[in-house]
């Protein structure tokens, strides 16, 4: 079973971590770290179609469960993505029902969806039960994070066949008219975010949030969010750049 909705279903948040440069060294090396999973972002990474199908084996190698962001909702990405063993979907920018039931389609074989069958990292995970196995296999998530996401709100939730919503912060607060910045503690958004996990709960769905660090992480999995992203990579290595090098200067 997949590790997040294995949590889930032991009613525990997953800490999954972000990805943005596309090194398979990297991945692996950060997949052994004890997150739940590792998410690869084609949106605003530097990961391409091209090169994502060896970060997502070095991360399911380094035991993490490998996950992906969409550049956007588009089902061709997203049933590639599954086929190159992607056991978990971020798309962005959902706005509408018709934008959240097109996620889903893509998600599950029919009858329940429109995914075509060429399932070809995952049967050697799952072997021949691949078909029966797919759907509980993977997590996904609609990311609200705009200002029809959030007037659609009701009607996105209302759509049977993904997991929950990720909440993208910075698009929010500049939907909001708040400026984007990591962690973000402005009243507004936190008002906004605080709403989007009580109307997700009273849906039965879950929900999560792209955070930096983990004290914002904590205060966002108290607030009812089951699933956290941490630290980016890429700030992670800046900011221990940053140290060391003015530890060094400062002797
Ligand atoms: C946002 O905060 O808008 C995101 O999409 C997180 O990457
Ligand atoms: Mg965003």
């Amino acid at each position: 079973m997949n590790k997040i909705r294995a949590l889930w279903n032991a009613g525990k948040p997953a800490i999954i971590g972000w990805i943005n440069i596309p090194s398979i060294l990297a991945a692996e090396a950060l997949a052994g770290c004890g997150y739940d999973g590792l998410l690869v972002d084609l949106q605003h990474g530097a990961a391409e179609m091209a090169n994502v199908a060896p970060l997502l084996l070095a991360i399911e190698h380094g035991g993490a469960e490998p996950l992906a962001r969409v550049a956007a909702n588009n089902p061709a990405d997203i049933m590639r993505l599954l086929d190159f063993g992607a056991y978990g979907i971020i798309a962005p920018m959902i706005n509408t029902a018709a934008d959240a039931q097109t996620f889903a389609d893509a998600l599950h074989y029919p009858p329940r969806g429109l995914r075509s069958f060429g399932p070809r990292r995952p049967q050697m995970r799952f072997g021949p039960d691949y078909l029966a196995a797919a759907s509980d296999s993977i997590v996904s998530l609609a990311m609200i994070e705009t200002r029809d996401g959030l007037d659609n709100l009701e009607a996105i939730l209302a759509v049977q066949g993904y997991d929950g919503i990720f909440i993208g912060p910075s698009d929010l607060a500049l939907a909001l008219g708040r400026s984007p910045r990591p962690d973000n503690t402005d009243p507004i958004l936190l008002a906004a975010i605080d709403n989007i996990i009580a109307r997700c709960k009273a849906a039965g769905k879950h929900v999560g949030i792209y955070c930096s660090s983990p004290a914002y992480a904590h205060r966002m999995v108290a607030a009812g969010c089951d699933i956290v992203s941490i630290t980016p990579d890429l700030v992670m290595l800046t900011n221990a750049a940053r140290e060391s090098v003015a530890a060094t200067r400062a002797g």
